[in-house]
């Protein structure tokens, strides 16, 4: 059943994927089993890509497919209680990298923990993630990247943030298919992962939480 589902999207079966997401959460299977079924799905259709068996048009059309798949997926996900605010986070997909998929989904979790979240979007220069951490005061900036231009643009936040004064007063999370520990430590960032649930716990753990 776990094969089915990345291989119906690797096959941009778009109808079977929406009805199997549906069926499996019907049957009460945990919503961030199947987001991830999904997403390894995307890392199929990433490879095949890779190879040349596939083209830009099918990439495109794979992740219009998730979308649907992750909008029904989304609501079934654990929520925080009414007023509760665990502390704020700053996302974005920096300058070069227009990949958001996986941002938006962490951005999805964190606030089902109880997280505000300011998403600024993809393709942001690195001057207004300053801009925005002044504004916001986030406890914690996640960048997300799939494409390693982004890794330049995300170390051109660090400095700035630095530069200004403000590098102290947050942590800094990466995260996203193509971040190791080395991007980490070029970036200067303080913590790197490609699990979104793993980016939660630290923010939990920043800002005190369980
Ligand atoms: C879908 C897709 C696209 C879509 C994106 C649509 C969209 N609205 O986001 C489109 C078609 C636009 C696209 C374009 C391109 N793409 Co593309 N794309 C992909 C693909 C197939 C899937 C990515 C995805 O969304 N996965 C699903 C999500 C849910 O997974 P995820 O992003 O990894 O996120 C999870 C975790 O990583 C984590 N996470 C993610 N971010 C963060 C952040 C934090 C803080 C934390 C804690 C966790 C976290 O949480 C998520 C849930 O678990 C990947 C293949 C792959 N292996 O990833 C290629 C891939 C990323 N693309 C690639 C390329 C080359 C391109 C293009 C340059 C193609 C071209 N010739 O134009 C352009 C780049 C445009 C640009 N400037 O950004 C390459 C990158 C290679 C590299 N090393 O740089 C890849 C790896 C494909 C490949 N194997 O060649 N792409």
């Amino acid at each position: 059943m776990t094969e089915g589902l990345s291989d119906l999207i690797l096959n941009f079966k778009r109808d079977a994927v929406l009805q199997t997401v549906e069926r499996r959460l019907g049957a009460g299977e945990d919503p961030l089993r199947v987001l991830d079924d999904c997403r390894r799905g995307m890392t199929l259709v990433g490879e095949r890509f890779q190879e040349g068996d596939i083209f830009l048009a099918e990439l495109i059309l794979s992740a219009e497919i998730f979308k649907e798949a992750a909008a029904i997926i989304e609501p079934r996900l654990p929520r925080a209680k009414p007023g509760e605010t665990r502390g704020r986070v700053l996302m974005g997909t920096l300058q070069g990298d227009i990949h958001e998929l996986g941002k938006n989904i962490v951005a999805t979790l964190l606030r089902a923990h109880g997280f505000e979240v300011h998403d600024l979007g993809v393709d942001v220069p690195p001057a207004a993630v300053v801009q925005k951490v002044k504004e916001f005061q986030p406890h914690v900036v996640g960048f997300s990247a799939l494409i390693t231009t982004a890794f330049h643009s995300m170390k051109e936040a660090v400095s700035l943030l630095e530069k200004s004064g403000l590098r102290d007063h947050v942590k800094i999370m990466v995260g996203g298919g193509v971040t190791t520990a080395k991007v980490r430590d070029y970036v200067g960032a303080d913590f790197q992962t490609t699990d979104a649930i793993e980016g939660v716990a630290y923010c939990l753990k920043i800002t005190g939480g369980k």
